[in-house]
């Protein structure tokens, strides 16, 4: 949709349908470069010692063949800069980034592929990142420190988790260079999944400096009686920003600072964070950077892909899909899109925090547009599921489909007002604009329905019937599932205990605050967790102390449950809006545990083995020690875990 929104580009202002003017320089919304493989690169260059050159020819083919793949991320420091609503200027910002543009590439795949990608380390060494300058002594594993330390994380795929895959435990120092291979199955779910660098204790600040990406892996396997499909097999031809790049909208909220002489942050009166013209924005300071207050009293925006307030171009009548993708490191989203009211204020300046919010209630003051998500966390729903909210955490993924129904002027913001358990200071922010053009629809439900089945008409055989009628059937997405349902009598079969998992932050006066998973602060010789390959299990997941994403690594899970807690602390009735809404049945790889809410949760522990990681999925929680070690083994002889060595 911001295709050929090149009319935007240079109009100092513009006109809205309802009159008023606009007098904020446009931005427009690009969508994310796409990482171009290396195949032109003579294979010579990276060839291993001792490499067969009998076997380059075989490689060659694979490479032709678009079987194997190689990509090249560089991590490196960028100057750029940053749109900054408070004053209308540029902030230069120098962060750390993946390639040398600020949005990070996304990187495509598809299932069956061998993708390799070579991380290059290129931030400046830190000889002294071991030590805390204040006692002179080491750092404790749990107290966040060498920021350029890295490694590469695929966030919600379906991959092994050890050796060059998906393997977090690796520490990738400055200057070193080194090849992931994911091999992606034949079966993987197509869908949105991300990367971002997992290295526990700089994950924060290196994913608060935006190194995060879209990571898609595109699908095109149509359903057959026997088989489920892709969604993007039904979607693609309805959908008016086919283009998967154009349909990424990657969430991000970056607290860069510029710091004074003394090493603070520099703030106004109000104590918004500011930047002299000769000042550069830089994420460095963990502790002020990523206080829980940090963000809400910074006057910092979210960003869509980049670009801080884009505007966005649309037709009226015609369906659109977006990618969202929350890459934030800790704060709650409220993702609303509404159509601005006829009396709204032109835009402009949004001095302070107040301001933003108070923008908010009076420009964004008319109907709400539906939005129809169809996959939660990369992985498609049963049923589309209507919803004017949408509540992201930080690792979320929601698809969703909407369409305008009039044309004039939206609001695409964050309706986070109060939703912050930690800090408790949210205000609604705007994120974004769209300008809508074309002729009035009554009822945008039915062009979502209508558009389905013109999908759905495109099927061969008993499946198209199969499919459309799904559709007439409350827009039921049954065979493009990726998972089958985990019944009561798969868990049974395998007879385990639950696992429960309770997050907490344990605040004791006169001692360090610790962030813990089970009572207990993260351990890396520890393996908290022995699962058995093959089996189905269920797990218990609880919060004794505000709301954290938990966010396992390798097997998705599916929703069962969520019960509000009785305040005897025994199970509840089924608690099913809010964070909540539409929650139950879904498959999912990151999930909200609030205080007040009893999570069950199914998953199977398919083909991989190994030691990965589950963990909160605020970040700055996950670098203080709130994450555990997991292994899944072999099955003995008597069915259960079979004893493995650890290091
Ligand atoms: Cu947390």
């Amino acid at each position: 949709m911001w295709r050929g929104g090149a009319a935007f580009v240079g109009a100092g202002l513009l006109l809205t349908a309802c009159g008023s003017v606009s007098a904020e320089p446009p931005r427009l919304l690009k969508a994310p470069s796409v990482l171009k493989s290396d195949e032109q690169k003579p294979r010579d260059q990276e060839k291993p010692q001792g490499y067969n050159l009998l076997s380059l020819g075989a490689l060659n083919a694979a490479i032709q063949q678009g079987r194997e793949i190689h990509y090249v991320l560089p991590i490196k420091y960028t100057d750029g800069t940053i749109y900054n609503p408070s004053t209308g200027k540029n902030d230069k910002v120098r962060l750390r980034s993946y390639g040398d543009q600020f949005l990070a590439p996304m990187i495509l795949m598809e299932p069956g592929q061998t993708v390799r990608i070579s991380l290059l380390n290129q931030l400046p060494a830190e000889p002294n990142c071991k030590i805390d300058p204040k006692t002179g002594k080491p750092y404790a594993t749990n107290a966040p420190h060498c920021f350029n330390n890295t490694n590469l994380h695929s966030h919600g795929l379906w991959v092994s988790p050890t050796g060059n895959s998906d393997n977090v435990l690796l520490n990738i120092e400055p200057g070193v260079n080194f090849q992931y291979e994911y091999n992606v199955p034949e079966d993987h779910p197509a869908g949105t999944f991300w990367y971002h660098p997992h290295k526990h204790g700089s994950t924060s600040i290196q994913v608060g400096s935006g190194m995060a990406g879209a990571l898609v892996i595109k699908g095109s396997r149509v359903p057959t009686e026997l088989s489920n499909g892709d969604l993007d097999t039904l979607l693609q031809p309805v959908t008016a920003n086919a283009d998967f790049a154009a349909q990424v909208m990657l969430i991000q909220q970056l607290p860069y600072a510029c710091f004074d002489a003394q090493g603070n942050i520099e703030k106004d009166a109000k104590g918004q964070w500011i930047c002299k013209d000769d000042q550069i924005g830089k994420v460095e300071n963990f502790d002020a950077q990523f206080d829980p207050k940090a963000w809400s009293q910074s006057g910092r925006f979210t960003m869509f892909n980049g670009v801080v307030r884009p505007q966005m171009e649309a037709k009226t009548g015609q369906m659109y899909r977006w990618r969202l993708i929350h890459a934030g490191v800790e704060e709650t989203i409220n993702l609303r899109i509404r159509k601005m009211g006829p009396k709204a204020p032109a835009t402009g300046l949004v001095k302070t925090v107040k301001a933003a919010s108070d923008e908010v209630a009076k420009a964004c003051t008319g109907a709400d547009v539906t939005q129809y998500e169809v996959a939660t966390d990369g992985l498609t729903r049963p049923q589309v599921f209507n919803k004017t909210v949408n509540n992201l955490q930080p690792g979320y993924r929601s698809d969703i489909l909407f369409v305008l129904p009039e044309a004039g002027r939206y609001c695409v913001y964050d309706d986070s007002s109060g939703t912050d358990q930690v800090a408790g200071e949210d205000s609604p922010k705007i994120i974004g604009f769209i300008e809508a053009t074309g002729d009035k629809v009554a009822d945008t439900g039915a062009v979502v329905k209508a558009k389905l089945l013109e999908g759905a008409s495109r099927l061969q055989g008993p499946v198209r019937d199969t499919v459309t009628g799904d559709i007439n059937d409350g827009l039921k997405l049954t065979k493009y599932v990726p998972h089958p349902t985990i019944t009561d009598a798969e868990i049974a079969k395998w007879g385990q205990p639950d696992i429960p998992i309770t997050f907490n932050i344990d605040i004791q006066p006169n001692q360090h605050t610790r962030f813990t998973v089970n009572d207990k602060e993260y351990d890396p010789a520890v393996v908290n967790q022995t699962l058995v390959l093959g089996t189905a299990q269920q797990w218990i997941l609880m919060s004794k102390f505000v709301n954290h994403p938990f966010h396992i690594h390798v097997n998705p899970f599916q929703v069962v449950s969520i019960r509000k807690k009785n305040p005897d602390g025994t199970p509840g009735p089924e608690w099913t809006d809010g964070i909540y809404a539409g929650m139950q049945g879904t498959w999912k790889d990151t999930l909200i545990t609030d205080p007040n809410a009893i999570i069950t949760v199914r998953t199977r522990y398919n083909r991989y083995i190994g030691e990965f990681v589950l963990h909160c999925h605020i970040l700055d929680h996950e670098d203080k020690g709130m994450m555990q070690n997991v292994q899944i083994v072999l099955p003995g002889a008597d069915g259960k875990a079979a004893a493995m060595g650890h290091h």
